[in-house]
């Protein structure tokens, strides 16, 4: 077998619904097009998104010689299960995937190792600057949706993480995109933050001020229900529809599933260490949390 085929095979072994691998080359054509969407604004107060954008499209400049992207993704079928009327996106059922996304890349990076000892590798999930999606997309695991996510035959409930090499490989090709007639998704948007298809305005996105934005500042828009994420772009677009849950082949927590009204309402900061530790929402902290809980509440 091949490199490029043991690697997938790897991936699969280790939980991950996809992988594919893309020539490490400069993505002008990407790049461009997110310097424009910076020239808009849509990075609302996300400043780190403004620096390294060279970098971002660019993964020479994270690993020297990198020859080869292998993209990954976590597939979650979460169920949305609400029995409150604050809403939690999916991926916040899971335990961090910061985490558990980067130790399986290691393991990954490690078979390298193994097939390859000289090989260099480095692993990305989300916090590195690193277009994740741009890369998902020339590595053929996935095309970009008008709501500018990553979708395949699955849908679009996946994390995306990254494995840098210099080792070359057996390079995969884009698919084209299909969102065809649809816009189903800019439509319901509750904000109108999809102001262009394939572009969301962060400075109207509920996941950007409900998760993202640290200020907490009197914003006016509606929370719509959402104490942390928003999945309305997602639970709307026809890829999703078919979802079969599987919810034993994900790091799951069904501690949101279960909390009631009551049970948002009186979180307290120790039960929030407790229960979150380990989990996206403590990212938020828990100042972050009540805050957005205190605004859905008062919404409501
Ligand atoms: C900043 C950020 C956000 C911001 C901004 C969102 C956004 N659309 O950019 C906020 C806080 C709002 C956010 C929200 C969410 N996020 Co987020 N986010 C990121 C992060 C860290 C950077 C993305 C970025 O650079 N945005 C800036 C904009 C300008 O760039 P862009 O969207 O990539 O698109 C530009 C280029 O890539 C280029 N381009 C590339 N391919 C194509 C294709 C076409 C056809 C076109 C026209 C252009 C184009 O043009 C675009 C310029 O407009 C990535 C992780 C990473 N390091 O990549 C995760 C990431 C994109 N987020 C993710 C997730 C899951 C979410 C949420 C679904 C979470 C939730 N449920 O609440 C929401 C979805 C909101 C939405 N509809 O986008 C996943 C996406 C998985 C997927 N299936 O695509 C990522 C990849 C994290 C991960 N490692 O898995 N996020
Ligand atoms: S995550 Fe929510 S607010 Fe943001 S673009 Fe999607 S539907 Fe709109
Ligand atoms: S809702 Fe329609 S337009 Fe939006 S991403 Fe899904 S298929 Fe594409």
């Amino acid at each position: 077998m091949r490199l490029a085929e043991e690697i997938k095979k790897e991936a699969q072994n280790l939980g991950f619904s996809h992988c594919g691998i893309a020539k490490a080359e400069p993505l002008l054509k990407e790049k461009a097009a997110f310097e424009e969407a910076l020239r808009h604004g849509y990075q609302a107060s996300m400043s780190f998104l403004e620096r390294n954008v060279d970098t971002r499209f660019n993964p020479e400049l994270l690993l020297p010689h990198c020859k080869s992207v292998i993209v990954v993704l976590f597939y979650y079928p979460i169920p949305q299960k609400c029995h409150s009327d604050y809403k939690v996106a999916r991926y916040a059922y899971l335990q961090d995937y910061h985490v558990f996304v980067k130790e399986k890349l290691e393991k990954l990076g490690a078979f390298l190792s193994q097939k390859c000892p000289e090989a260099q590798w480095r692993v990305t999930v989300d916090s590195s600057t690193i277009s994740e999606k741009s890369w998902a997309v020339r590595a053929g695991v996935g095309h970009i949706g008008k709501n500018s996510l990553l979708q395949n035959e699955m849908g679009s409930y996946f994390m995306i993480g990254t494995l840098l090499t210099d080792v070359e490989l057996d390079y995969d090709q884009p698919t084209p995109a299909d969102c065809v007639d649809c816009d189903l998704c800019m439509r319901s948007c509750p904000v109108q933050a999809i102001e262009e298809p394939y572009k969301v305005n962060a400075a109207k996105c509920i996941a950007y001020h409900n998760v993202e934005d640290k200020s907490r500042d009197a914003h006016g828009d509606s929370f719509h229900h959402w104490v942390f994420g928003c999945d309305v772009c997602q639970e709307v677009c026809p890829k999703n529809q078919k979802i079969s849950y599987n919810l034993s082949a994900t790091q799951y927590s069904s501690l949101f599933l279960h909390f009631k009204n009551e049970d948002f309402e009186n979180l307290d900061e120790s039960d929030f260490r407790h229960y979150f530790a380990g989990h996206c929402a403590a990212r938020r902290k828990y100042a972050g949390l009540m805050f957005n809980i205190e605004k859905v509440k008062n919404e409501n």
